[in-house]
């Protein structure tokens, strides 16, 4: 017997990928796995029979010459269908776009490319071959795509999930079909859960980052807990995102993470906790229940393994020109003239900053016919400054809050430096 098979709990990708295989693979039985995740049970019921599924248990006491599994290339997620296979002794390949993750199924050939999603690996193989599809099948994988691309807005996406999408609206996916088969996100359960997580999200910064953390228990193993961390983080603005469940009934702890800021690896985080998963999205099941205080010990970890984010010091311009306060608007005209800038921050005899004068400002003396006035009548005193150590999302807040393009980086009321929207814009 050959089989094809996804990890436990089966998800949306999971099975557009099968959908997909199916024409890689045509002599091989698909194997569903004893749990269907949530996200894809209306997906399972609609096209159960479409996809020929044959139940886990049914392996027991089979033959199994040549097994190819899809999206994960972690032995301990297809522990459920190598159980009813001892000894098992076949060809595995595996297709997998998990690629931080490490390999441990034996004697695997692994198929890998960080595409958001691995539906998207498995129909680039369909494209080279010119292989024809049904629009059922297209409508599946492309259900899949979208998932395991949050839409096309998750960062992981690819510009090759473009194109596969574009692939299989081609061969008669319906998006209808798609945007129904996604809206699963209904059930009351998680709406209690998200609502609860929510509730008690707090945050901190953390070597420069922000830093959501939450910890709430649960009576038991709930799932689909990430749909419900990932409208959370979508809700709230932070770098990062650590949610704890306390699940008190299985004597265990479930720890999932999301990260929008390339600086925090979450895979490579989860791996410390016996987890993973992708870069902005992991997870890790601890096997017992943490003490109130856990996300203490979290914030003492990721002090320890964070590089420190980028601050306003470390993108600021160092060679700041100023002009004194006992200059007029005339004379701080032909200095922005010929230094070709906008703005200049004005200092008094002592050095330190006493306002901001730009071209802006300068126009109106010119309105008023007053270019020999003093600088300090025309310039901006309302400063918005910042201290070299202030994180870049303070600096972001700035220049989307109040309209600004400068902002002076100030030390002991002295300017050491200046970030400009476009330092700005350039660094992120
Ligand atoms: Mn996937």
């Amino acid at each position: 017997m050959k089989i094809l098979i996804g990890h436990s709990n089966m998800d949306l990708d999971c099975f557009g990928s099968l959908a997909l295989a199916r024409y890689l693979y045509p002599r091989y039985i698909p194997v569903r796995s004893r749990l269907i995740h949530p996200m894809a049970k209306g997906l399972f019921s609609l096209y159960h029979d479409h996809l020929g599924f044959m139940p886990s248990r049914e392996l027991k006491g089979e033959n199994v010459e040549k097994m190819v599994v899809f999206d994960t290339r972690n032995a301990a997620k297809i522990r459920e269908y190598m159980d009813y296979l001892k000894p098992f002794s076949g060809d595995v390949v595996v297709y997998d776009h998990h690629v931080h993750n490490i390999c441990d199924i034996p004697g695997a050939l692994l198929n890998e490319a960080s595409y958001g999603s691995n539906t998207t690996l498995v129909a680039e193989e369909l494209m080279a071959r010119n292989i024809i599809i049904t629009p059922d099948a297209a409508t599946i994988a492309l259900t899949g795509i979208f998932s395991d691309t949050g839409s096309f807005t998750h960062e992981n996406v690819n510009a090759r999930d473009f194109e596969a999408s574009q692939w299989l609206m081609n061969q008669g996916a319906s998006i209808k079909r798609v945007k129904q088969l996604l809206k699963v996100w209904h059930q009351d359960l998680q709406i209690d859960i998200f609502h609860k997580v929510l509730n008690s999200v707090s945050f901190r910064s953390i070597s420069g980052y922000s830093v959501l953390f939450s910890h709430i228990r649960l009576d038991d193993q709930v799932n689909g807990l990430s749909e419900v961390v990932q409208k959370v983080f979508e809700v709230e603005n932070a770098d990062a995102f650590f949610a704890v469940f306390s699940i008190e009934k299985r004597n265990r702890t479930i720890l999932i993470g999301r990260s929008q800021n390339d600086s925090i690896d979450l895979s490579r985080i989860m791996q410390d906790w016996g987890g993973g998963g992708h870069a902005k999205a992991a997870s890790a099941t601890l096997k017992e229940l943490v003490s109130r205080n856990f996300v203490q010990t979290l914030i003492h970890y990721l002090k320890d393994v964070l590089v420190p984010a980028c601050n306003a010091g470390d993108i600021m311009t160092r060679e700041v020109v100023v002009v004194p306060d006992s200059c007029t608007v005339m004379e701080a005209s032909l200095f922005l003239e010929n230094m070709r800038h906008t703005g200049v921050p004005v200092v008094g005899s002592d050095k330190k900053l006493v306002g901001f004068i730009s071209l802006r400002d300068i126009s109106k003396a010119r309105v008023a016919g007053e270019m020999q006035a003093s600088v300090r009548g025309y310039m901006t005193h309302k400063l918005y400054t910042e201290s070299p150590d202030a994180s870049l999302r303070d600096l972001e807040r700035l220049f989307l809050e109040y309209n600004i393009g400068h902002v002076p980086i100030v030390s002991d009321g002295k300017v050491v430096g200046m970030v400009t929207r476009s330092d700005y814009l350039r660094h992120i």
